[in-house]
């Protein structure tokens, strides 16, 4: 993407878009590691002369690099089984209150500290000089730089929310070696031009920026004032606030609220629902790529037919996820959906029950009083989700933009190259100046969410 910024200048150009499709080999899954890189490469130079480069991705997975800087093995995809059991052990010994105090994070079976406990003993991790999350990873191999930026390296379950540091201590007590981890950086900072050798046209400089998707998503929210909770929505869908501290509350720990860090020194207080890829890994199994028309035969299914916990951790690896929806509903008691509507239906409901669960929750748990919800990604394309999510929460959605993690992004590359200035109250403004948001007015009755929340009992 290429995004133009200026005071009163805001847009992006799609220049170059790849797959990211993972490989199972030997018993793992992997990320076709090389194969981004690729990608990334050819659209930097489908981008032609730029001031700057800023890079971000999902989360918590890494690269090992030996001592020359060569990258050892393929990075694991978090949704392969090595981590299978790794957290319950793992966090027992360390004392579950312990992690949360210091680290606030949620407990995913797939979180960096859970992954390294499964590689413990392996040859790659014994002889490994750096471990780099995957757009430190990136940036490496663009600047030659090694370097761990906040927002991600707060993923991990390894990082001190409130010290804003590597939290050693834990490293050394869950056996894992602390000199891996490259020194911290802050989105807006620059690392360093590109390397000469890559040819990339006119040599921009490589700047950090909320390398987490999610955080450079929250900056993209186009909200204003602080009375909003927003839904990072695509193949996860992050719930939540911003706000200036964490929330460590044994209540907070219980309701697996995480901590991430955000731009600017913000709070992402979220909690991760395992979003579209139900709906995506269903449409896989289907061999399906036709979504508006599933969703305006879902449009015409009854409402609430079957409800489910998406967060059900049978649900996160890949596999035929009809199936194991059609097991979930068994189990609870729900009729069964009998076609592939009916399934997107139970997927879409039980998602935005999800939601106002999630938004109602991180209200309680921070103190924040919420107004609005804005719908970000993917997912804010989804009108049915939209309407069915303002639906259950009872408030209104902003629906919009679909690429708010690449206005984050460029938009904390343009405050570092001077193009524009202020706060992330000041750049969101020029977000609402510039995008077009779609609000959906809640509709209908709480009563009949509460009844299937009931029914769900969660
Ligand atoms: C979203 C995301 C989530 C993270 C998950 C795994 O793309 O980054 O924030 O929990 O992917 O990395």
């Amino acid at each position: 993407m290429v995004g133009r910024v200026g005071p009163d200048v805001l847009d992006l150009t799609e220049v170059h878009r790849f797959a990211n499709e993972a490989v199972r080999l030997a018993g793992t899954l992997h990320w076709d590691i090389l194969a981004l890189a690729r990608g990334v490469l050819d659209g930097l130079r489908a981008a032609g002369p730029v001031t700057s480069v800023g890079v971000d991705s999902w989360a918590v997975d890494y690269g090992l690099l030996d001592a020359s800087g060569a990258l050892l093995g393929n990075p694991v995809h978090y949704r392969d089984s090595r981590t299978d059991g790794v957290a319950e052990r793992l966090a027992t010994r360390l004392g579950p209150e312990r992690l949360y105090a210091t680290t606030g994070l949620q407990q995913l079976p797939f979180n960096t500290i859970y992954q390294l406990a499964a590689a413990r003993g392996t040859p790659q991790l014994d002889v490994a000089r750096w471990l780099l999350l995957i757009p430190d990873l990136v940036a490496y191999w663009l600047t030659g730089e090694v370097g761990a930026e906040v927002t991600n390296a707060s993923t991990t379950q390894l990082y001190d929310v409130r010290r804003r540091a590597w939290a050693t201590d834990l490293m050394v007590d869950a056996g894992i070696r602390p000199e891996l981890f490259p020194p911290l950086r802050e989105p807006g900072s620059r690392i360093a031009p590109v390397l000469p050798a890559l040819g990339l046209p006119g040599e921009p400089e490589v700047v950090a920026v909320g390398s987490h998707d999610t955080a450079s998503a929250v900056v993209g929210v186009p909200a204003s004032g602080e009375n909003f909770a927003y839904i990072s929505c695509g193949t996860w869908s992050l719930v939540g606030v911003e706000l200036d501290a964490p929330v460590l509350t044994a209540a907070s720990r219980r309701a697996n609220f995480t901590n991430e860090s955000g731009v600017d020194g913000s709070i992402r207080y979220l909690r991760n629902v395992m979003g579209l890829w139900l709906l995506q890994e269903s449409m896989r199994a289907w061999g399906t790529a036709d979504l508006p028309e599933l969703l305006r035969r879902a449009a015409d299914e009854p409402a609430f037919r079957s409800v489910v916990d998406p967060d059900d951790p049978a649900f996160l690896p890949p596999g035929d996820m009809p199936a194991r929806l059609a097991q979930a509903c068994r189990r609870a008691g729900e009729p069964v959906p009998t076609t592939p509507a009916g399934t997107v239906r139970c997927i879409l409901d039980s998602l935005a029950l999800a939601h106002r669960r999630a938004v109602r929750q991180a209200q309680q748990l921070s103190g924040r009083q919420v107004e609005t919800v804005h719908v970000v990604g993917g997912g804010a394309r989804n009108a049915l989700l939209c309407q069915l999510t303002a639906d259950a929460c009872g408030l209104p959605v902003l629906a919009g933009p679909v690429e708010a993690t690449a206005f984050g992004n460029v938009l904390v590359q343009a405050r570092t190259a001077g193009a524009v200035e202020g706060d992330l109250a000041a750049l969101r403004a020029l977000l609402r100046e510039t995008q077009q948001v779609v609000r959906y007015e809640p509709r209908g009755a709480q009563a009949a969410w509460r009844a299937a929340e009931e029914r769900l009992g969660v």
